[in-house]
């Protein structure tokens, strides 16, 4: 069996998909996810110019000899633009792989542990008041489980996860209007004068069962989030997300020793290295990659062997940056996951995007439920495709009340 062609698309409703789309000499073709949230097409120009054209020729059955041909042949290893894009091959051959056993792609891993994996959704609020009635929104649709983000007072209203005014604006994180970043503030006294208190008076609306998700996105210093994750330890969070940047995996050690909170992290992680030391000292509870930028389900899969032996459960990265595509790999890997945790989930599902990738994946009462079909179960209609065209997009930048840049 060969590969005979390799394709590269960038587009889609209100979103830059890069998908990628393998073909063989046995009319079986497998489909990839590369998007890599804002910088769409580097992935597609490493795809296009350096790996499909070693691609084409080779047995797409050998998905591990080819991961390795381009990982460590490439010399420079990992990064998130290659790691990407290696990951969208990979994602295509498990998929080869999976229709050519006949079989949903689970199979091939195991089974399943589980038939529905529980998801979380996001609320948000300019204010408190906004915020409750976004996460009443939410449990009204069957989430057990949400995370929530809130404006913060004598902070100006659009940080992050936070829509600007008071609208439920999930869709926040690309601005459209150009390459060129908004501008949001960030002033950590404000946030943990506030947000502790704000996150308690969450619990007490809700209840005890709602399981309460946060994310400080890499905005407190090491000390601050040791102090911050002891806070909202009376709020009792399923996790507290990215408190300070894994760039010094040992400041990781203040926070441990000073919290219980359960603490999740990895989603800018691409490699298991990256993960290797939070998972082995056991500085985190819930391992955040995602297959699109992590090197795709056989890099994955190693991950989330090496948290199972440390007790640190799988949160997969599940922003609507993704496709339908790495959102079905990585529902794949949760139902058959032993140390699957939770996934994130922002509901993609428009007319246009159903109409782009059909699929028979489906939610039901805040859990996902994989549809049996062989592979991945999701396919593309190229035809769709080319309604859409690349529009360049940017994260905003973060800086201090004084003017300091910050981490977004
Ligand atoms: C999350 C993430 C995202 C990132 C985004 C960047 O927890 O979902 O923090 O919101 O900001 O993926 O592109
Ligand atoms: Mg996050």
């Amino acid at each position: 069996m060969k590969i005979t062609d390799a394709k590269v698309f960038v587009g889609g409703p209100g979103k830059n998909y890069v998908t990628l789309k393998i073909q063989t000499d046995q009319g079986i073709y497998g489909l990839g996810d590369a998007t890599l949230n804002n910088r769409e097409t580097l992935p597609a120009c490493y795809l296009e110019e350096y790996l499909i054209p070693n691609l084409v020729g080779k047995d797409p059955r050998n998905s591990e000899d080819i991961w390795q041909f381009f990982y460590r042949g490439a010399y420079f290893r990992k990064g998130p633009v290659a790691m990407a894009a290696f990951g969208a091959i990979d994602m295509a051959l498990w998929d080869i792989k999976a229709k050519l056993a006949n079989m949903p792609l689970y199979q091939l891993f195991g089974g399943k542990s589980r038939d529905g994996a529980m998801l979380y959704s996001h609320a948000a609020g300019s204010d408190l008041e906004h915020l409750m009635d976004s996460i009443g929104a939410q449990i009204e649709q069957g989430y057990k489980a949400v995370r929530v983000q809130c404006g913060v007072p004598g902070m100006p209203a659009a940080s992050y996860g936070v829509p600007e005014g008071s609208g439920d604006n999930r869709h926040f994180i690309t601005d459209f209007s150009g390459i060129k970043p908004k501008l949001e503030i960030w002033d950590a006294d404000c946030y943990m004068r506030f947000m502790p208190d704000a996150l308690m008076q969450v619990r007490e609306r809700f209840g005890a069962e709602l399981k309460l998700l946060h994310d400080v996105h890499h905005r407190l210093r090491p000390r601050e989030s040791a102090e911050f994750a002891r806070q909202v330890e009376p709020a009792r969070l399923f996790w507290l997300e990215d408190p300070t940047p894994a760039d010094d995996q040992n400041a990781l050690r203040l926070l441990r020793s000073h919290s219980t909170a359960p603490i999740a992290i990895g989603e800018v992680f691409n490699s298991v290295w990256d993960c290797k030391q939070l998972i082995e000292e056991e500085l985190i509870d819930f391992i955040r990659v995602a297959v699109t930028y992590a090197g795709g389900i056989t890099h994955v899969k190693r991950i989330v062997d090496l948290a199972d032996l440390h007790h640190v459960r799988t949160g997969f990265h599940g922003a609507p940056s993704h496709s339908p595509i790495s959102m079905a790999a990585q529902a794949h890997l949760n139902v058959w996951a032993p140390n699957f945790g939770i996934q994130e989930y922002l509901v993609l599902g428009s007319p246009e995007c159903d109409a782009l990738f059909p699929s028979k994946h489906r939610v039901e009462q805040g859990l996902m439920y994989v549809s049996n079909e062989p592979g991945l179960g999701v396919d593309f209609d190229e035809r769709e495709a080319q309604r859409y065209r690349y529009q360049p997009g940017s994260h905003p930048v973060v800086r201090l009340q004084d003017g300091t840049l910050w981490n977004y």
